[in-house]
């Protein structure tokens, strides 16, 4: 207990809740399934220069492949080692990626799965993305080495072996979380494979981690192993630097394990977050935007200062994980720029932007049977490149949320008012609302069904701002909209509710 308890402290002191980004950036981007190649050229020719600070990337671990369903994106949720050869590449493109994007100041967060490795029903001598053998039936993962009594089963007691039952802490943590086998994270040996593996990334340049299915590990053992983490390398990193620890734990509240267990060992995903502000947006169960006055804290959330925020994820987008109807999407993109546009100029939160590929949604019963597609691939499954349009779009499946101009330029915005508090709020009642970061930005929404002719307080200097939503500032001129600020910061709004996008924002690098 006393080393449990000095652990916890050892934990909590060497807790790291920044994400070290560099140049004044504020955001990362999710490149969902993206190969390492892409991703370096990404940070290069577009991240970078548009002001993105980090890269949350794909499982680079040895994963199981799975042919039927053929290729799932969800085969990287299952580990067989700790190698770096994954459907993204190989060891080496790992390592040019990383060191590409920290040279250009990028930032790299790594995607952990430490709670479990491949299925039970995995079977033996299946493929694995770097060609080495195991075997799912014995327990058998010689290339880590992981056997038998490296895993939880003899502390589980349910009749299928499965987590059955949320509301027992002891299922959650100790059964299999969908048939995954569950390592023995309270063994000083499964840990330190885990830390070694954790370490040879920090050591390659990684800034951190999004530590995978949380909610299923015990705290303490978390705290250890973050505990035994290298500081981020000092070739980019100023020395003494924590790795960036996020942690997926979903919280909707109704569980016994909640995330403030997680809040003192990192920051932790705040599911209410999405879920919400899907509920503003779409105006279900009779919320208005007006209501988010208080956004943050104030809507029963962690503290602004332990949370990673996000408007979808990787599992919710397709029906997985948790959030329910409500997640808005790409597939929305109307009311998905609205709401990024919104997160991204709200102060709460590490921000997070979702970066897809579509794939071909089939609804049975309001289940899409295709929730398991992969990303765009070759017949043999073999992810394919990102081609860049000329018009700087992706094409091929790939949506590349992170270049459209409205998000792409309120990542810029969230940069620009960084450290400003929230200010002049303004609403209607309703569905229309502005607010402000101190005198660096200003944001209007107009969600009702009918017009916004308003003057509104904006609190920055007078003078000809450009909208970064419908265009933006070019030299010495706005390829939008034009807004002009009174010498008192005062500056009149009009937004038809039926605008493709209806809503505007300046900031003082916009200002012409
Ligand atoms: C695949 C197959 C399975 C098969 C398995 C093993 O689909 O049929 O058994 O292989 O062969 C991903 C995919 C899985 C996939 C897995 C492995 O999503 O489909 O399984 O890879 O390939 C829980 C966890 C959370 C997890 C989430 C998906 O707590 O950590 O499930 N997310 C992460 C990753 C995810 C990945 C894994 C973990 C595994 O992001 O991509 O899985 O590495 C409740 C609980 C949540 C729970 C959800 C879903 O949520 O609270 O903790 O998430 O259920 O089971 C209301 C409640 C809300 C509740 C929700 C849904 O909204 O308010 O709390 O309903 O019931």
């Amino acid at each position: 207990m006393k080393l449990l308890v000095l652990a916890m402290l050892l934990g909590l002191s060497l807790a790291q809740f920044s994400p070290h980004m560099k140049h004044g950036r504020t955001s990362l981007v999710h490149l969902f399934e993206w190969r390492w190649a892409d991703i370096a050229e990404e940070c290069e020719r577009y991240l970078a220069p548009n002001g993105y600070g980090g890269v949350q990337i794909s499982p680079p671990s040895e994963s199981i492949v799975i042919t039927n369903p053929w290729h799932p994106w969800w085969q990287r949720y299952q580990p067989i080692s700790y190698n770096l050869c994954s459907r993204s590449g190989t060891e080496n493109e790992l390592r040019d990626m990383i060191t590409r994007c920290n040279n250009v100041g990028v930032n790299i967060y790594v995607d952990a799965v430490i709670n479990h490795m491949c299925g039970a029903g995995g079977g033996e001598g299946k493929h694995s993305s770097c060609g080495t053998y195991f075997n799912a039936n014995t327990k058998d993962f010689p290339s880590v080495p992981y056997s038998d009594w490296d895993f939880n089963d003899g502390k589980c007691h349910t009749s299928s072996g499965d987590i059955e039952n949320y509301h027992d802490i002891n299922q959650v943590r100790n059964c299999r979380l969908v048939s995954l086998l569950d390592l023995a994270l309270e063994k000083d040996y499964v840990r330190s494979k885990v830390i070694e593996y954790m370490n040879k990334l920090i050591d390659m340049g990684v800034a951190g981690f999004r530590v995978d299915a949380c909610k299923h590990m015990w705290p303490g053992d978390l705290s250890i192993i973050y505990g035994s983490l290298n500081n981020l390398n000092t070739k980019w990193f100023s020395g003494g630097s924590r790795p960036f620890i996020f942690q997926e734990v979903i919280d909707l509240g109704g569980e016994p394990i909640t995330s403030s267990e997680y809040t003192g060992l990192g920051r932790v995903t705040e599911f209410k977050y999405g879920a919400k502000l899907g509920k503003v947006m779409r105006r279900w169960d009779g919320e208005k935007l007006c209501y988010l006055r208080n956004w943050g804290e104030g809507w029963a959330m962690m503290p602004s200062d332990k949370a990673l925020v996000f408007v979808d994820n990787h599992d919710n987008q397709r029906g997985h994980g948790a959030g329910g109807a409500s997640i808005v999407t790409f597939w929305d993109s109307r009311l998905y720029k609205m709401a990024v546009g919104l997160m991204l100029a709200h102060p709460y939160g590490v921000t997070r932007v979702m970066s897809s590929f579509r794939w071909d949604r089939y609804f049975v019963d309001g289940k899409d049977k295709n929730d398991w597609m992969g990303p765009p691939s070759y017949g043999n499954g073999t992810t394919k490149p990102v081609p860049i349009n000329p018009d700087t779009t992706c094409g091929d499946s790939w949506v590349c949320e992170h270049r459209w101009r409205q998000i792409r330029n309120m990542v810029i915005f969230r940069n620009v008012v960084d450290g400003q508090p929230l200010s002049n709020w303004w609403d209607n009642g309703s569905n229309q609302i502005a607010f402000g970061r101190g005198s660096r930005g200003f944001i209007v929404i107009n969600n009702d069904d009918w017009i916004l002719d308003d003057t509104l307080n904006t609190g920055l200097p007078g003078g000809t701002y450009c909208d970064v939503i419908s265009g933006q500032k070019e030299g010495s001129r706005c390829t939008g909209k034009q807004v002009t600020v009174e010498s008192d910061g005062r500056a009149y709004f009009k937004i038809s509710n039926s605008e493709e996008d209806p809503f505007i924002s300046i900031h003082a690098e916009s200002k012409l």
